[in-house]
């Protein structure tokens, strides 16, 4: 397949980029630097300097003899993003080009504005890009668990059959997201629906859960090849802060009273997810929604994995319930489904003791690197 990677620098686009190329696919990686550049401005900087996107696929080359080819540029331009996907003439495009961080949509009207305009701009130009130059391309869309919220009735897979005085229908199941991050990735499902019923676009729309991980077989090459690791307020998923958190001597921060259910994943199986996605492509008009995680967990529970880990390992772990920067129930009912990808392969890498184990000891290399002040929490919702 020529697989497009939008958002190829970033956590996930890097791993995913090499992935598909170790798999024996033609890979172009699009990114802007936008990540790097918010982190510049939030003091929010990864644990682990990494390369440019350049020098990683250098780097990639030299350990694998497999090529990464590279574009830096914004696909929230449109000639830009036209052009290249004109060229490249993508079978399948992976599209990550979103600003990705909940608390930094919410810290104020810039950032709320520069998330809105760039994450429905992005997947705007995607489609149109699709249309004009090779209607055929699957569109392999990261949305997120969080599009759902947490509502008081089972979570499907996307769509919900309902039956109204006496009439039945299948539709979006409902969503309701807690932050102006996750309500753009509400409103990007919306646009893809609109243009998958209408001109017949090929979509799959990924919800996935908070990521967790530094590892991948492509990444262990090299440290070099680390996607870029987060353990900040800003970019940072709860797992990978509690690690660092734990290595640091800083309490767990539980954000309220810890009750906050959501369905986590190993970063290896979001490669395994993606490459099932793209590998059996949505038909022609189809949205296809797959729920992506394998496993849910409380923030409580959570900690107490990390605690006990960190404890066994000589570290002193403490864990703190903290004010709740967030909006959201910190203590409610949580069922989502997650069927479809484990019918379509998946195979799950669970959080085990030995995971979480082998995250601090690669984590402890980089001990020296952590700064204290990115961890508490600088962004409220309220
Ligand atoms: N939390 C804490 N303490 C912390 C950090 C987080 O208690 O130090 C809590 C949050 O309040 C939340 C849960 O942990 O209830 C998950 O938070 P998170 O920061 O790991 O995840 P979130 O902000 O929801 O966003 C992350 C990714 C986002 C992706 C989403 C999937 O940054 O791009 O879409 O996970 S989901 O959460 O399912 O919507």
């Amino acid at each position: 397949m020529k697989v497009m990677v939008l958002g190829g620098d970033g956590y996930l686009g890097w791993p995913t980029a090499m992935h598909f190329s170790a798999k024996g696919h033609t890979v172009l990686a699009v990114d802007n630097y936008q990540r790097r550049q918010i982190a510049l401005e939030t003091d929010s900087e990864a644990l682990i300097a990494t390369p440019t996107l350049d020098e990683r696929a250098q780097i990639f080359h030299e350990k694998t003899g497999k090529t990464v080819q590279v574009k830096i540029g914004d696909c929230a331009d449109m000639l830009f993003l036209n052009s290249v996907v004109a060229d490249f003439q993508p079978d399948t495009i992976i599209h990550y080009a979103e600003q990705p961080s909940a608390p930094y949509s919410m810290k104020g009207f810039h950032e709320a504005q520069m998330t809105l305009k760039n994450n429905l701009g992005v997947t705007f130009n995607v489609i149109w890009s699709v249309l004009q130059n090779c209607p055929d391309c699957h569109i392999v869309k990261l949305g997120t668990m969080g599009e759902y919220g947490t509502p008081n009735i089972d979570i499907e897979e996307g769509w919900i059959d309902i039956e109204h005085n006496g009439r039945k229908q299948k539709f979006l199941y409902p969503r309701q997201a807690g932050s102006l991050y996750h309500t753009t990735k509400v409103l990007d499902t919306d646009l893809l629906w609109f243009y998958v019923r209408t001109h017949g676009l090929r979509v799959t729309d990924l919800m996935q859960g908070p990521v967790y991980g530094l590892s991948t077989e492509e990444s262990d090459l090299s440290d070099q090849l680390l996607p870029n690791f987060h353990y900040d307020d800003i970019f940072g998923t709860v797992v990978n802060r509690f690690l660092v958190q734990a290595i640091a001597g800083v309490p767990l921060t539980v954000y309220g009273k810890g009750g906050q259910t959501r369905g986590y994943l190993n970063l290896i199986d979001t490669l395994q997810c993606v490459e099932l996605a793209a590998k059996s492509p949505a038909d022609t008009g189809e949205l296809r929604v797959l729920n992506q995680f394998t496993e849910q967990f409380t923030v409580n529970e959570l900690a107490e994995r990390v605690h006990r880990v960190g404890q066994s390992m000589g570290l002193n772990v403490q864990i703190k319930n903290i004010d709740n920067p967030r909006k959201e129930m910190e203590e409610h009912y949580y069922n989502a489904k997650h069927h479809a990808l484990i019918d379509m392969g998946l195979e799950p890498h669970y959080m085990t003791d030995e995971v979480l184990a082998a995250m601090v000891e690669k984590i402890l290399k980089y001990k020296d690197r952590i700064e204290t002040r990115k961890i508490m929490p600088r962004v409220s919702w309220s």
